[in-house]
């Protein structure tokens, strides 16, 4: 047994092993061990002059669609250089050994489906996918990379990138399942969000309302934390993969996947 499985609390192992309804939500501390900046860190460096209203806004794309075009171009290459990371892997192997799971994210960077996942429900849309500005509809673009944000092919506005920005409603229908699943779920697993940012902050507090062990994995405390049942105060590429193993282990009962 690793030391850090040492410190996980029993109680929460063994209900593990029960293999419950489980949920897990993702923030961009997920990715941050890929090398792929969170969300507060993306507004460093050349960004840092910026707050996320003056980026990831409507207002913001209309008033300077060059500059937003621009930071997420930055942010694609970085996730496109990255790899996912042994956090992600240990959500698929829940996803492959708990029979009712379902994973949330908030993540826009597509890593939980490069690292496997099969069933993923992004809340704020996908760097990786363009859709016109005006028409909202998806369009692939033919020319790789451009520097500036291109026309429509059909209405001749900018493209944009397809995520939900500030002041934007979330998909109804990633949202309606996110709530389903958060009122039927038994344990919440919250890893690497600042759950700051609503609706998707307030699935927790749904999950745990409605009877949910919630669980927070994060280095640093949030909002949350002191409403969560357990904290590991971990990273994800190390608390996670040490319950997965924990709880999926042969050696003392599990059932390894
Ligand atoms: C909306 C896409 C309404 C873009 C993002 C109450 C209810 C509803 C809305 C609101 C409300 N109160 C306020 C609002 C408005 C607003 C909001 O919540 N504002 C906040 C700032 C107060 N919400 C909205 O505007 C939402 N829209 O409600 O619309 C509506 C309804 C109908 C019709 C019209 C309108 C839209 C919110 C979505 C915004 N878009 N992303 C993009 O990516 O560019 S959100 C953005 O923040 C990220 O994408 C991410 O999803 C989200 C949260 O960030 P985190 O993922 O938590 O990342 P962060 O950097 O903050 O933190 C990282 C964490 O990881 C830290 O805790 C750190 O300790 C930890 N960490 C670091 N390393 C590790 C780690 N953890 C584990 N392991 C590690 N190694």
């Amino acid at each position: 047994m690793s030391a850090n499985q040492a410190s996980l609390p029993d109680e929460l192992v063994a209900l593990l092993r029960t293999k419950p309804s489980l949920a897990v939500l993702t923030g961009a501390g997920m990715s941050a061990e890929s090398g792929v900046p969170t969300f507060r860190e993306a507004l460093s460096g050349l960004w840092s002059r910026y707050q996320p209203e003056e980026l990831a806004t409507p207002e913001a794309f209309s008033a300077n669609p060059q500059r937003v075009w621009d930071w997420y171009q930055w942010r694609r290459e970085l996730v496109v250089n990255a790899e996912p990371n042994v956090g992600h892997r240990a959500v698929c192997r829940q996803e492959r050994s708990f029979p009712d799971f379902h994973l949330v994210t908030q993540n826009t960077d597509g890593m939980h489906q490069r690292a496997g996942s099969q069933e993923v429900i992004e809340l704020h849309g996908n760097i990786h996918r363009d859709i016109c500005s005006r028409e909202r509809i998806p369009v692939t673009l033919d020319e790789n990379d451009p520097d500036h944000p291109p026309a429509c092919p059909d209405c001749g506005a900018h493209l944009r990138p397809d995520v939900v920005w500030f002041g934007e409603a979330l998909p109804s229908d990633a949202l309606s399942a996110a709530h389903g699943i958060a009122q039927a779920c038994r344990v919440m697993l919250v890893i690497g969000t600042s759950s700051l940012v609503y609706p998707a902050a307030g699935l927790p507090y749904t999950a745990r309302s409605h009877g949910a062990t919630v669980v927070e994995i994060n280095p640093q405390p949030t909002p949350l934390s002191d409403e969560a049942d357990y904290r590991l105060e971990q990273s994800a590429g190390t608390g996670l993969p040490a319950l997965v193993d924990a709880v999926l282990s042969t050696a003392d009962g599990g059932d390894a996947q």
